[in-house]
Formats: structure tokens, C-alpha cells, sequence
């Protein structure tokens, strides 16, 4: 038999050992950049410094002859150009974004894929259309079940040839809040072309997955999707015979602005002695963040960090700060958010074979100079 596009993609397996990030790995994470941790500092990340995941090429597009079509189980299926899209009444949300993979390169044993360690978040403004007044207008019949979005991008995974597509329940869809946008600005300018230019989908509360870039095409159908990225991907699983729940929305995180500066190869940070203020931002997608408590002794002993005052931007990162007396000698940082589900980022690694949801506790180790040494 001749060459089949199996045999170009490797199952999904997990690491040995002692294996270490491969040259496959390295040229994945070269391309899906995470967010340097110190543009946490921005309430609002700067595009170029959002963290980026695309699955197979990033599609060349003209804003002028991009068309969405919205059909399958509707009355009136639409066909909308981008001017006609800006044309309906503009809704902007703040919304934090995070790869459902973040964290995965952590864990033990280790998934093979993107390997990301903590850095897959990002916070935008975007501005578009809300979902559920196209879905009105086009009519979804009484039979529909799911609505199906259809990026431009195409590939092969696991040896399935596919265009990049995910699915949300009709009432997620049609949902008032959080609302669904099909956006074609990303802080008030035009969609970089990484980020899904000229539109894509923004899911407020939901892991990264949902957020179908390059939106072509979004169906409406009355039988649950059962495509790759909805059946096969993004479902947590023990065993790869399980059929796994779906992965949905965010989980609780806390993340440090890495104090001090940095050793060049190692990153770890260095601090003088004295007060050093820690800042940071927490968010979860299932319900508000309550608290944020911040560690300087590897986990041992816990203390509030100060949150910023809830604000209009119910689906965006909330900042905080704690005041760290830091004494010479080396020392592990963490912090960790909890919300009001009464959710709180876990101590020991939430573990599944497609290394999904892993929001353990940040692991900043820093050295505090002695200041009679080279301090
Ligand atoms: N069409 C399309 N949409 C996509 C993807 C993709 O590969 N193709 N990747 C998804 C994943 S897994 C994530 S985490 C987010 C990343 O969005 P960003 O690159 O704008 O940060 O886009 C999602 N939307
Ligand atoms: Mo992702």
C-alpha cells in the first residue's frame, strides 16, 4: 500500500521517563509562543505579546472577500461580509483567554504535544457581533442541538485530515452570559493574522479550544458534533480507551509577575533583601475569583494577597499584590487563586493523558543576594 496520511502523524503518547523535549516539540513551541510572564503587568495584553496557539498553518486572508456563512438547522441561513458583520450594534468584552493545555510540559508523566509550562494565557479586548442575535436572525429550528464552527485552516491530526472545528451547545451559544462574539477586532484594531484575522469566535470563560479562529462557517445541526477536536481532543482522560468528559471552562489560576531579574539560561529570578512586592493576576472561567493567597516557603505556610476590587470585567484576569519581606538564601514563590465555586488550584498535579487543566500551583524559584556578597 502506498504512503497514507497515518503514516505522517504519531498517535498521541506520553513521554518516558528521562525523555526530554524533542526537536518536534521544540519547533511547536517555537511557533505557539506563550505570554512573557512579565507582560502580566498589563491589565490588557499588547497583541504581539498574547500567547498564540494555532493547530496547523495560520490561512492568508482578504478581509474584502471573506463571507461567513451561517446555516444548516436554521429558517434564513445568512451570508455576512466582514463591513456587514460591523454593521450590526458593536459589543466589546475584556476577556482572558488560556490554552487548555497550559501547564501540560509539567506534569509527570508528560503529555506529548505544544508544551507549554505556564504561560498559555492572555487578556484582550474584542469586539464583534454577539452570537446569539445572528443565530435570532437566521432562526435555529427546534431541532437544533449544537451550533458547529468551522475555522479556514486545514491539517491532519493523528492521521485525520480535517478543517480545524468545535462545537458549543445551542444555550451556550445562544447564552447572555457570558456572550458569545464573533469578533473581527482585538484591542480595537483589526485581528492580527495569528490571532484569527478577519474573525473568529470568543467563548468568555472557556479554555482557548472554543475560540475557532479563521471563522468561515458556523452550522447549527440536531445531533451532537462528534468531530475530532469535540470527540477525540480535548477530553480528560485516564485511559486512551475512555470515552472522557469534555473540557470546557477555565479552572482557577494565579500567576506571579516574576520578581527581581533574571539569569539568562536558567530564568531564575534574583531579589535584594527587604520588602519586594509580589503582583500578579488570577482568573477562572467558572466563577469569580475570591482570594488569592500567596506562598514564599515552597507551600508550607499561605497569607492573603490583596485583590483588586471586582470591576465590569466579570471574564478578564483581576490583579493582586502582597508585600514579601525577602531574606538572603534561595526560596520557591507560588500563588493561588480561588472562586467563588469554592474551586482552589490544587497542590499536587491534576494529572490526564492529554495533559489538559493542569492550573497546580506556579513554581517561581528566586535567590535573594546576600548584601554583603556580590549583591
Ligand atoms: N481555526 C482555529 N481556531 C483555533 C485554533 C486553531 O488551531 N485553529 N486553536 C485553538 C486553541 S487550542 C487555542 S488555545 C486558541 C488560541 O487563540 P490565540 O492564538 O488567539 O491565543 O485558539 C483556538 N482556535
Ligand atoms: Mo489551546
Amino acid at each position: 500500500m502506498g504512503p497514507r496520511l497515518e503514516d505522517m502523524s504519531a498517535p498521541a503518547r506520553l513521554a518516558g521517563p528521562d525523555e526530554g523535549i524533542s526537536a518536534q516539540e521544540l519547533a511547536l513551541a517555537a511557533r505557539n509562543h506563550g505570554l512573557p510572564l512579565e507582560a502580566l503587568r498589563y491589565e490588557v495584553t499588547p497583541p504581539g505579546l498574547h500567547y498564540v496557539l494555532t493547530h496547523y498553518d495560520i490561512p492568508y486572508a482578504e478581509e474584502s472577500d471573506w463571507r461567513l456563512v451561517l446555516g444548516g438547522r436554521v429558517r434564513r441561513p445568512l451570508l455576512l461580509g466582514v463591513d456587514e458583520l460591523k454593521a450590526y450594534p458593536a459589543v466589546r468584552q475584556r476577556v482572558t483567554m488560556e490554552c487548555a493545555g497550559n501547564g501540560r510540559a509539567l506534569l509527570t508523566p508528560r503529555p506529548v504535544s505544544q508544551p507549554w509550562l505556564v504561560e498559555a494565557v492572555g487578556t484582550a479586548e474584542w469586539t464583534g457581533v454577539p452570537l446569539r442575535v445572528l443565530l435570532a436572525e437566521a432562526g435555529a429550528g427546534p431541532d437544533a442541538v449544537d451550533v458547529v464552527f468551522t475555522g479556514a485552516d486545514h491539517g491532519v491530526e493523528r492521521g485525520v485530515e480535517q478543517d480545524y472545528q468545535r462545537a458549543l451547545p445551542l444555550d451556550v451559544a445562544r447564552g447572555e452570559e457570558p456572550e458569545v462574539l464573533v469578533a473581527y477586532a482585538m484591542n480595537g484594531a483589526p485581528l492580527p493574522p495569528q490571532h484569527g484575522y478577519p474573525l473568529r469566535l470568543v467563548v468568555p470563560g472557556w479554555y482557548g479550544m472554543a475560540h475557532v479562529k479563521w471563522l468561515r462557517e458556523i452550522t447549527v445541526t440536531s445531533a451532537p458534533f462528534r468531530g475530532f477536536q469535540q470527540a477525540v481532543a480535548y477530553r480528560l482522560r485516564q485511559d486512551a480507551a475512555d470515552e472522557g468528559e469534555p473540557v470546557t471552562r477555565i479552572a482557577p489560576r494565579a500567576l506571579l509577575v516574576p520578581p527581581g531579574f533574571p539569569d539568562f539560561m536558567s530564568r531564575e529570578r534574583a531579589v535584594r533583601p527587604g520588602a519586594v512586592t509580589l503582583t500578579g493576576r488570577a482568573w477562572s472561567g467558572c466563577a469569580p475569583v475570591t482570594g488569592v493567597e500567596v506562598s514564599t516557603d515552597e507551600g508550607r505556610t499561605w497569607h492573603p494577597a490583596r485583590l483588586d476590587p471586582p470591576d465590569a470585567h466579570r471574564w478578564a484576569w483581576r490583579a493582586w499584590r502582597f508585600t514579601w519581606t525577602a531574606a538572603p538564601g534561595r526560596h520557591v514563590l507560588g500563588a493561588r487563586a480561588t472562586d467563588a465555586d469554592g474551586c482552589v488550584q490544587p497542590v499536587g498535579q491534576p494529572w490526564n493523558r492529554g495533559g489538559f487543566m493542569n492550573n497546580l500551583v506556579q513554581r517561581v524559584p528566586v535567590l535573594c543576594l546576600d548584601p554583603d556578597g556580590d549583591g
